[in-house]
């Protein structure tokens, strides 16, 4: 290859590393957490996508994921939580509740639209 090809090349995987390191970096929520006698809430908001992107739950109790939709006319409302078995269309309007066992710290479990464009990810800790 000729020096430019290279250099080239290495700037590219440079910006790529960059960028990856830029979208890994998101900040994970927890305000969005709340305890309900035994068993963690987590609110997630379905609004075009799913908000936060990124939580941290605690590990080792029982955790249900609650869907909130208002007036969503997305395909956001075609979720699918693999590690749970769910796969349902939500309601337009309404909460759903996900329930999950117990999760392993360092675990996380990710839910991502029919289409694969919108995505969310709560980690264990
Ligand atoms: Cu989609």
């Amino acid at each position: 290859m000729k020096p430019i090809v290279i250099s080239l090349v290495i700037t590219a995987a440079i910006i790529g590393g960059a960028v990856m390191l830029v979208t890994d970096n998101r900040v994970a929520s927890t305000a969005n957490v709340t305890q309900e006698n035994e068993t963690q809430v987590v609110a997630i908001n379905v609004k075009g996508d799913y908000q936060p992107r990124l939580t941290e739950a605690k590990a080792g109790v029982p955790t249900v994921l609650r869907m909130a939709t208002q007036g969503v006319l997305s395909c956001a409302l075609a979720l699918s939580v693999p590690a749970a078995g769910f796969e349902q269309n939500l309601p337009p309007s309404g909460t759903t509740d996900i329930a999950l066992p117990p999760q392993k710290a360092g675990s996380s479990i990710k839910g991502i639209c029919s289409m694969g464009m919108y995505n969310f990810e709560v980690k264990f800790i």
